[in-house]
Order: C-alpha cells, then structure tokens, then sequence
C-alpha cells in the first residue's frame, strides 16, 4: 500500500480562512498521507494524532517541533528547552515548570483571577458595542497573566507579537513569518530581558523558576530560557482559547442559555471550545527510526505533522463532532496535546477560560454579532483578529 499524497497548503490564506473541508479531506485520503508541499508527512486523524504523541522515543521533539529539521538546518531561533527537547533534558526543564505551575499552585490564584475577570467584564458591559478579541480575549490574559509571572506593569503588550513570532516560525519560512519577525522587533529584546532572575518580583512563577538555580535543578541560563518559555507559550494560546469560546458562545445561543442558568458549566464550556476550535492546529515531530504509523513504515529522519485541529473533529472519536456543545464529554481531546509535552500550563489556561465564561454568564443576557468576524492568521495558532459584539446586560 503506498501512502496518498496531497497538495494541500495548511499555511496559506485559504485555508486559514476555512480549513475544516482540507482536514476532512486529509483524514479520508488516509491514516498517513503525504504533504508534497512540503516533503512531510501528516496526520489528521484522531487515533494517529494520538499515537503520535504518546511514542516520544520514534517522534522526537528534539529537531524542532516546526517545520524546520534542526539536524539539518541551523535553528532559526534558540530553539525551547522544554518544548523542543526529548528526555533526559525534557524532564529537567519541565518538572521545574510543572512545579510552578502545579493544580495547587494555579488554586490559589482563583481569587485574583476571578476579581479581574469581573472588573474587566463590568467595564466591557458598560459599553455595550466592543471589539471582543482585543478588548476581552487579549485584555484579560494581559492583565492577570504577567502579574502571575512576577512581571513590571509596562510594555506587557509585547508579549503578544512576541508569541505571533514564535507560533508563526513553527511553519514553513512565508510571508506570515516575515512580518511577525517585522512586528516583534521591539518584542523581541525586551522578552529576552523579561526572562532574567533580576527583571521578576518574588513570588510569581518566573522567580519560582529562578529557585531552581539554588539547588541545581537548572543553571542561571537555563533557568532563564525556561521562564522565557513561559512567556512564550502562555498568553498568544489563552488569547486565541478565549477568544475561541466567546465566539462559540455568540454563534450557539442555546449553549449560551444554558452556561447563563448554571455558570458552574464555564470550565466546561471553556474545554469543549479547545477542542472545537483547537487554537493550537498543528504541531511536527520527526522521527528517530523506520517506525510503523497507520499500517506504514515511514523511514527514519522524516518530519510529520500532527493536526491536532482534525484530530479534534475525527466522527471516528467524536459523536457530532462539529457541534459546540458545553456538557460534551471532552475528555481524550488533543488540544492541550498528550504524552510527556502536555500542556504544562492547562491549568492556568483553564482557570483563565473559567473565570471569563463564569464572568460573562453573571452579567450578559446575550453575546449579539454586531459585524463580520475577521481570522487572523499564523501558522500554527487559529484564531480572530476581531469580532465585534454587543453585550446585552443581565
Ligand atoms: C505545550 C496548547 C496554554 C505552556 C502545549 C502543547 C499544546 C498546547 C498542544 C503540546 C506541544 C507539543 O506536544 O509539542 C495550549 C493551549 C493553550 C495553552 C490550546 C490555551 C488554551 C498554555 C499556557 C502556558 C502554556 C497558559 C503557560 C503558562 C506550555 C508549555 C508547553 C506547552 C511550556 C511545552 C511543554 C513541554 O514541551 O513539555 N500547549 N497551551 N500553555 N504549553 Fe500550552
Ligand atoms: C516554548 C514554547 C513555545 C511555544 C509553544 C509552546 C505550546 C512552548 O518555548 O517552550 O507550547
């Protein structure tokens, strides 16, 4: 049996602006296929997308989990010692993040987090006609996110181009790409500073990662690409996971209504809309050895694509899979990932999606479409740029 090709293009404009009818057709040509595009291989179907991830030792992180083979090619970027590492150093780095970012640590931010959410959603509704993308679903990681790492009131805005950059460069080296490295010019340097010992407040996460220096977990520099990594992952995917739920929520007024008369539902409302909308789409490894995937053997030394997105939509795992339904059984999505790279920071993501679901349904009667949604597109992020809305009070 030979393995199908495609032409698709998943990095370009068309199909960011619908890339739902590409990713069927994928998951029907086969459970591997081949993007000649690019010279990789893909998968898109649930069960793949999930072997995948799980068998770290054949589909290795460590060169780079972008297009781009680090074995062959100079990175681009200093690549993450977390993200874009295998075991043993994968460990190392990461149990220092978990610890950081540990369910009991992110419990004890509930308090603030809910305050904020209030605060912001009070002031939103006051004004009835805004723009919800950056007005909620960037406002509000913001404003609680770098007070969590330890970080100075101005210039966090930064942090968004900076994570444009860093999930556009995980695609192929397109116009995308160029203007993200443009538009993070100022970013740039002033992330890098961030990411040091001196630059975050005791008791927030960044410091918490320096701890590790004192008992040689990490070193000095390590410690700082490790807090850098925070800072890289954790604003750009909470923006496009909130962003993503609101705009469920004004397409679905029925699960709206529901959210509305138990607000206790926002977790799950928060979870089924990562897995609708899957704001992380795709993510390569590259395999370490001949290994069998989906009947074939790929060879050794091959990048392969995993569309996290289509797997969250394969009718093979999922009942309707296309509808938003918030009491859905989420569980077994890959949005947050699997295996050892799972989201170190779901549950911050969570708390966050939480408290904005939990602050809407208290104070909006109905989240009203007032003018054309706008996608905004990256390479590796799904998302909008925009989405004007009205917001009814309660
Ligand atoms: C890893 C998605 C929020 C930090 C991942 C991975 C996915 C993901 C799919 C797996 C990468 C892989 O397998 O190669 C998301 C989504 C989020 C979110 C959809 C929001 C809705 C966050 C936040 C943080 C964070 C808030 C930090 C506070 C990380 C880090 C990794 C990671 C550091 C790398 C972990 C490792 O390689 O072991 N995330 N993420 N993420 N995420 Fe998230
Ligand atoms: C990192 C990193 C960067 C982007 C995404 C990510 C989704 C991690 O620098 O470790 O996880």
């Amino acid at each position: 049996m030979a393995i199908p090709d495609s032409p698709l293009d998943p990095f370009d404009a068309a199909y960011f602006e619908d890339p739902l009818p590409a990713q069927e057709a994928l998951r029907e040509l086969g459970p591997v296929v081949r993007l000649t595009r690019y010279g990789v291989f893909a998968v898109a179907r649930h069960a793949e997308v999930k072997a995948v991830l799980e068998d770290w030792r054949s589909f290795s992180s460590a060169r780079g989990v972008g297009l781009q083979d680090f074995a062959r090619d100079q990175p681009a970027r200093p690549p993450s010692i977390v993200l874009e590492t295998d075991p043993p150093l994968h460990d190392r780095t990461r149990k220092v993040q978990a610890r950081v970012l540990s369910p009991a640590a992110i419990a004890a931010l509930r308090a603030p987090f809910t305050a904020a959410a209030e605060a912001l959603v009070d002031r939103l509704v006051a004004r009835r006609e805004i723009d919800a993308i950056p007005e909620l679903a960037e406002a509000y990681p913001l404003a609680v996110f770098p007070d969590a790492m330890g970080m100075p009131g101005e210039n966090r805005r930064h942090l968004l181009p900076w994570g444009n950059l860093v999930f556009n460069s995980f695609g192929p080296a397109n116009a995308y790409l160029a203007q993200a490295i443009e538009a993070a010019r100022e970013a740039t340097p002033w992330v890098f500073a961030q990411s040091r010992r001196e630059s975050l407040a005791p008791g927030g996460f960044g410091a918490g990662i320096h701890e590790a220096v004192d008992c040689d977990e990490l070193t000095a520099e390590e410690a700082a690409q490790v807090v850098r990594s925070v800072l890289t992952a954790g604003v750009d995917t909470t923006v496009s996971g909130i962003g993503a739920a609101v705009f469920c929520l004004a397409r679905h007024p029925e699960q709206y209504d529901r959210l509305r008369a138990q607000p206790g539902l926002a977790r799950g409302a928060f979870e089924e809309a990562v897995r609708h909308e899957s704001p992380v789409q795709t993510f390569f490894r590259t395999t370490t050895r001949a290994v069998a995937l989906g009947g074939e053997t790929l060879p050794e030394g091959e990048k392969v694509l995993m569309f996290l997105g289509a797997a969250n939509r394969d009718p093979r795992k999922w009942d309707r899979p296309d509808d938003y339904d918030i009491t859905r059984r989420t569980a077994g999505h890959v949005g947050f990932g699997n295996g050892i790279h799972a989201c170190v920071g779901m549950a911050l993501a969570r708390l966050e999606g939480e408290c904005v679901l939990a602050a809407l349904a208290r104070r909006v009667a109905r989240i009203e479409i007032t003018g054309p949604p706008r996608r905004r597109h990256n390479n590796t992020l799904r998302g909008l740029a925009s989405l004007p809305v009205r917001l009814h009070p309660a």
